[in-house]
């Protein structure tokens, strides 16, 4: 674990299991099937696991932190950082518009209520996201009920959160979230149209997520959250169908992104952004060799995950994502 208020870091099968305890916020497992967990502090997201085998995240934070789980919300906080996850069953008739807002609306609230007002990082996942219900694809309904949860809650475009938005295989619905006592600085990417004014042909609702999320925490380490990149430039989709194209493109788009961040919060020409973590999904598998040999030369060899996942437009191929620290 790194000095710093905050850490995200991937951790194998083969040492101790952190559920949840002094300083460990949870731990994030990629299991296939998502489930409200038997055991609070661990967060089934359902996506499948490729590479390395048996791997966990672990998201830690260096002060002491409290955590309780009930009716399928779980929560966890230190002095300055909120996480919450929360599942939602399927099952019943609630269309996926409605239980997004339902659950949305609950994690707006306890944020309220515990005194976090603002988010950081959303992570949304959920089954056959690319799949059409009631003439809808389920990503687009995704979209209504967030957006509706969010302007009900008065969350304005220039406090929508990094996020990431992806499909499992089946099980729950689950968000989870990173917020905070103090507001993070969030930043749009100049290769791409902010995705909240997305053009109707995407959706009826545009997504609610900004590019990356900049927190500055008390102990003065400033956290970079980007948020899922894919190859679209301007509003539109890049190289469909072809694999290395949209890995280019999405690199592209990830460096593109971190010099407008830097060149913006930049205040010495010895600034540097660092990347701590990163995460990839792929929607097919066999793509995992080459995918994974073109991150590597671009980022090096840094602590990564390679995950099963569809990507919210059923065009997109692969997306990353990942946490970087800027160092002044
Ligand atoms: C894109 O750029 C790709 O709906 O929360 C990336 C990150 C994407 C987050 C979301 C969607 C979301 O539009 C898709």
């Amino acid at each position: 674990m790194q000095a710093s208020g905050f850490y995200c870091g991937y951790q194998s099968g083969e040492a101790p299991v952190i559920v949840a305890g002094p300083g460990c916020l949870a731990t994030v497992i990629f299991d296939g099937q998502c489930r409200a967990p038997a055991q609070a502090g661990l967060i089934s997201t359902g996506l499948r696991l490729l590479e390395p085998a048996g791997i966990r995240e672990t998201l830690v934070t260096t002060d002491a932190c409290v955590s309780d789980y009930s009716d399928n919300l779980y929560w966890a906080q230190s002095d300055e950082l909120l996480l919450l996850a929360v599942w939602v069953d399927e099952g019943g008739d609630e269309s996926l518009e409605r239980l997004t807002e339902q659950a949305y609306s609950r994690l707006l609230s306890t944020m309220q209520e515990r005194g976090y007002s603002y988010m950081v990082r959303v992570w949304n996942y959920l089954a056959d996201i690319n799949a059409f219900e009631q003439q809808e694809e389920r990503y687009r309904q995704f979209c209504v009920g967030r957006f509706d949860a969010f302007a009900r809650h008065g969350v304005q475009d220039k406090d929508f959160p990094s996020a990431c938005a992806l499909g499992h295989s089946g099980g729950d619905l689950v968000i989870y979230l990173l917020a905070s006592k103090h507001p993070p600085v969030h930043f749009e990417n100049p290769q791409q149209v902010s995705a909240y004014h997305y053009p109707e042909e995407y959706g009826p609702r545009s997504p609610s997520f900004a590019r990356a999320s900049l927190l500055t925490l008390a102990d003065g380490t400033d956290k970079l959250f980007v948020s899922g990149t894919a190859s679209v430039v301007g509003h539109m989709t890049r190289h469909p169908g072809d694999v290395q194209g949209q890995l280019a493109v999405t690199l592209h788009n990830v460096d593109s992104l971190l010099a407008h961040v830097l060149a913006s919060q930049s205040r010495g020409s010895e600034d540097r952004l660092a990347v701590e973590v990163l995460k990839i999904y792929l929607r097919h598998p066999a793509d995992l060799a080459v995918v994974k040999a073109g991150v590597l030369q671009h980022f090096g060899d840094v602590p990564m995950v390679f995950v099963a996942a569809d990507v919210c437009r059923s065009d997109l191929l692969l997306e990353i994502d990942g946490l970087w620290r800027l160092t002044r």
